[in-house]
């Protein structure tokens, strides 16, 4: 299933760029340590892909806050990186909700790393630290340069939809019970 996953992530993709213009520059700015001072990018439509760059030292974490605006697949996909040891494991990825609770992570890869359907539009913050580093608190000691890109696309037709994971229904239900 996981195959199928990311076959079918990297084919929708590859649709949303031949329809707009892709691929906006964001540099990381600190301080986005924690996700209370997460640096703020732009809306994310079905439009703009987000090519993110940015720098994690010791102990570092950063964190990224943006809305999605439509009933959406986000993705997140190419995570590369550069560390200054050879060994180094590299990054790990979190995609929270709105209310602060991880719902799907992800590592470096050259493919989709992390999916999410969101089905309602909201506010959601990606965190980025060192693969030992689990709770996003900056308990690592990696050193490491790192590129990503984010974007949101229409979701798939209802075939495709168990294919692909629901993390974005956590959301959903935290929302309702709050409501
Ligand atoms: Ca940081």
């Amino acid at each position: 299933m996981t195959n199928a996953r990311v076959c079918l992530s990297i084919a929708v993709v590859a649709s949303a760029c031949s329809v707009a213009a892709c691929g906006v520059d964001v540099s990381e700015t600190e301080p986005n340590n924690t996700m209370q001072e997460a640096q703020l990018l732009p809306p994310l439509d079905w439009v703009t892909i987000y090519d993110v760059s940015g720098t994690i030292g010791s102990g570092d974490v950063d964190f990224f806050q943006f809305e999605v605006t439509n009933t959406s697949l986000f993705l997140v996909g190419s995570l590369e990186y550069v560390a200054v040891d050879p060994l180094d494991p590299g990054p790990y990825l979190g995609l929270f909700d709105f209310g602060g609770t991880l719902i799907e992570t992800g590592v470096a890869d050259v493919g989709i790393v992390l999916s999410a359907i969101v089905l309602q539009p909201g506010t959601f913050t990606l965190g980025l630290t060192g693969l030992d580093d689990r709770g996003f608190v900056g308990d690592h000691t990696h050193q490491f340069t790192y590129t990503f890109y984010l974007q949101a696309v229409p979701l798939p037709a209802a075939g495709a939809m168990p294919l692909l994971g629901v993390a974005g229904l956590a959301g959903m239900s935290r929302r309702r019970r709050a409501n």
